[in-house]
Order: structure tokens, then sequence, then C-alpha cells
């Protein structure tokens, strides 16, 4: 489904003809336009706060892109800091990716930076910021700086009415210690005795020498599109329609779930691929970066919250509006029954994955409050060195070589991983065998371990990293590179 003759890109075209796309390239206008700046974004009437944003709006702009097809797009950056756009889940070249650990040049301060690539794969794509935000909670992803895109296929298979885009995204964030996540909503929750004996230990240690817990971020305000629950454009829908959900958790942090009281999601593609098995639940649940594209038949009328399932993040802006036509009111919201979400449900049935050519592993663990009160993160023993320019890599790949992932949590953070420019197949979730769901992200639950494979098929320098913020920004990165 990947790899095989979707597109040529201008590097795979013979030199005179990679010239002549490029000379056209600089002289032709752009397809798409977007510019980096502060301003101003109203989360509801007369709640307006300053964040930098695509465009001067939150979330950026749709981008709307065919596979295959070459786009141009230029990037200005108004602001008085150099920026990284990554493009999330593409398989482009590091040189447009966007993640200056891979070598992409910086959009500069006040400049600009035309970016010329050829989308794919097809699905639910987005772009964000890269940069590292440290202890500044107005930089990085803690900003607007997020906006989908989705690439359409060659043939869009047409079973719906209409498609929904649903930015989820917190704003105004403060730094507690000790946080409140989710953490059991996981299945299987499978828990490996060795990797919490040793995430437990080394946290008593240092609560032993005095130190506190580390930071973490919360958020005062919560929204999607955008907007608080109550303040934005309701969905409006009819009776029996059809309606694709394309959900982005645009979070900097945190792990958001969804529910739609009185209706199921038929989810159909995970980080925009398409799933094998298509299969209704009750809630969506998407770590930091990750997206889901699931169908609603709208079955149940009247006027209901679609929100996340706790309480006080509903309560401060996590939900929106979905109304049915010919029915007003006041919204409803109606807690699901306890579910656990399960990447295996919407797998393969009754396949298994080939052994790998090489199996790559990586233990990930915390080491609390060591970083002037943040938890420093280790792959393997080592955190990734907090400097500007690109450090060697530490995994070595063959192009053409299939390799898993085994990755070993010993701390007890669910980790929202994400390879940069390949995606990669679930193979075992704690304990279970699963093949055929292809990802960019998959939540690594606390004390359990995951394996994904990736056949290794874009040379380049490639990131691997914790997509949450705090935890990238600390240590919880390493970079591939192609021998
Ligand atoms: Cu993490």
């Amino acid at each position: 489904m990947f790899g095989s003759g979707i597109a040529l890109d201008s590097a795979a075209l013979v030199p005179e003809c990679a010239a002549r796309v490029s000379s056209q390239s600089a002289t032709s206008p752009a397809d798409y336009t977007l510019r980096i700046g502060a301003s101003p974004v109203e989360i509801a009437p007369k709640r307006i706060l300053s964040t930098i944003t695509y465009n001067g709006q939150f979330p950026g702009p749709l981008l709307r892109f065919k596979e295959g097809q070459q786009v141009i797009v230029d990037v200005h950056n108004d602001t008085d800091t150099p920026d990284q756009l990554h493009w999330h889940g593409q398989f482009v070249s590091p040189d447009v990716d966007g993640a200056a650990e891979e070598g992409t040049p910086f959009i500069p301060a006040h400049g600009k930076r035309r970016i010329v690539f050829t989308p794919r794969p097809a699905g639910l794509r987005f772009y964000h910021t890269h940069n590292r935000a440290g202890a500044d909670l107005y930089a990085g992803q803690y900003s607007g700086q997020v906006g989908p895109v989705y690439i359409e296929p060659k043939h869009e298979p047409g079973s719906h009415d209409r498609e929904v885009f649903l930015v989820l995204k917190e704003f105004e964030p403060s730094f507690s210690q000790g946080g409140d996540m989710a953490q059991d909503f996981l299945a299987p929750s499978t828990k490996m005795k060795e990797l919490e004996t040793a995430g437990e230990s080394s946290m008593k240690a240092s609560l032993a020498k005095g130190l506190p817990h580390g930071y973490e971020v919360g958020y005062r305000c919560f929204t999607i599109n955008g907007r608080m629950l109550g303040h934005g454009e309701p969905v409006r829908v009819k009776r029996g329609e059809r309606v694709l959900f394309h959900v982005l958790n645009g979070s900097a942090t945190e792990i958001r779930s969804l529910a739609l009281p009185g209706h199921t999601f038929k989810v159909v593609a995970l980080d925009g691929n398409s799933v094998p098995t298509p299969a209704e639940v009750p809630v969506l649940w998407l770590g930091t970066a990750e997206r889901i594209s699931a169908i609603v038949e709208m079955n149940h009328p009247g006027t209901w919250v679609m929100g996340d399932l706790a309480d006080d993040d509903r309560g401060h802006g996590m939900g929106i509006v979905v109304e049915y036509a010919g029915h007003k009111g006041k919204p409803l919201w109606v807690p699901p029954k306890p579910f656990h979400w399960n990447y295996t449900r919407f797998a393969k049935v009754g396949t298994a994955v080939p052994p790998p050519d090489e199996t790559i592993e990586m233990t990930f663990a915390k080491e609390n409050a060591a970083e002037e009160g943040f938890n420093r993160w280790t792959i393997n023993g080592a955190a990734y060195p907090m400097t500007e320019g690109i450090v060697p890599s530490t995994v070595h790949l063959k192009e053409g070589n299939r390799y898993r992932l085994r990755m070993r949590n010993a701390s007890d953070d669910i980790h929202p991983i994400h390879l940069h420019r390949h995606s990669f197949e679930l193979t075992k979730i704690a304990g279970l065998q699963t093949a055929g769901v292809m990802k960019d992200i998959v939540m690594v639950g606390g004390y359990q371990e995951v394996e994904v494979d990736f056949t290794a098929d874009n040379p380049g320098l490639t990131l691997f990293h914790c997509h949450q913020q705090l935890h990238m920004d600390f240590g919880f990165m390493v970079l591939f590179d192609y021998v």
C-alpha cells in the first residue's frame, strides 16, 4: 500500500528534468502561502488570547493536496524566531521535512522559505512547528501552530455524505508538579514487571533525595477548531447522514478522548491510513499528534455535546455541539460506558507478520526532575543533546531492510512515539501480536512493550521521538541515518 510507484518526486527524475522542475518551481506562483505570526485568537466571545498562528487563524488553514501531484508552499516567518514547519506523516526529504535535527533549513526570522514536494501518502496528515520549546510555554506546539492536511487519494472511496475536520487543542498552559492524565484506557493492560520495578525504584530513589516530581503542563482552556464548547458553530447534521469526521489531536502534551452520546464511530483510518478492519467504537482516544478518521451515522436526533470524557476538560471547553436539523435546546452530554482503546481491534485478522531483518531494542526511562526541575528522558540510557545543530545518528539503517522497533517503556507515562518520514506497522501491543495497522504515531503505555515494523525506504536522516513536547524537548529523541 505504500512506497510502490505512488509518485515520482523530483529526486527520482533524470537530472535535466529535475533541473527544469526546480527552475519552474522558483518562478511559479505558490499553491499555498503560510504566514507564521503573532495574532489574536478568539476562543469564546470576549475571550481573546495571543499566540503564534498560521495566517492569523487557528487552526491553520486546511491544505488539500492531491497524492503524487507536486506542490509549492511559501512559508513566511513574521516572528523574531527562526522556525521549522514539519509535514507530519508525509514521506518527504529531510530538506523539506521540517526538523532541525535532520538538517532542514530554518525558515528565517522575518524571512521566507519556498518548499516544493510531492505529497504522499494519501489521507489525513498535518503540519506543525517543530521548534523546541523547553521551558517557554509560548513556543513550540504550545502555540497555535497546527493545521490539518488532507491528501486526496487517486480514488476516493465514496461511502460518506460529507467530511468534518476537528482539531483538538488546549490553550493557556502553565507548569504544575504531578499531573492527572488518564492512564487506564489502553488495552491490553499487561505491564512488564521488570520495567515497573526499574521505573518505580528510580522514582523512589529520586524522591528519597528530596526532589519533587518533575514539571508537567496543564491548561486553562480547551477548544475544538479554536472555539470552546458552546461558543463555536455547531456541527449541523440531518438524520440519516453519514458524516466522516477527521479528528486531529493538535495538543502539545495531552492525550484526548472523544464521544458523541447515542452514536458510535466507525473508525476507517488511523493517522490517515485506511485500517484493514473498520470497526465501531463508542469512544475515540488520541495521543498527541494522532489522527482518526471515523464515520458517524446520524441516527439519534437531538442536540448533543461531542466531547472529551474528562469532565474538567470538557467543562473548560473540550467539546463541540452536534445539532440535528429541527432540534434546538440545551446540548446534552451523557458519559459513555467504560471502554478500552485497543489498536488491534482494527487489525488484519489471522495474519502473522514475517520476521524483520533486524530488531532495534529501545528502553525508555525517566530521570525524575533531573533537568532543573524537568524530567530528563532517555532512550537506552542516553538523552538527546539539547543543542541546535545536528548530532551524530545512533541508529543506522540499510535501505530496503525491514526493521522492528521493540520499545520498552520503563516509565509510568504513556508516550505517543513518532517516526518521521516513514510509516510503521503495529506488530505487537502489550504482548498481543497484531498486523496490518499502519501509523506514524503509537501510544506506548506505562511499563508496557510495543513493537512496530517499518521498511527503510526513504533514505536520509530520520528523527524518532516522543511527540509529547515536554518529553521530546528534554531528551526523548534519537536520530536514524541510512548507511
Ligand atoms: Cu513521552
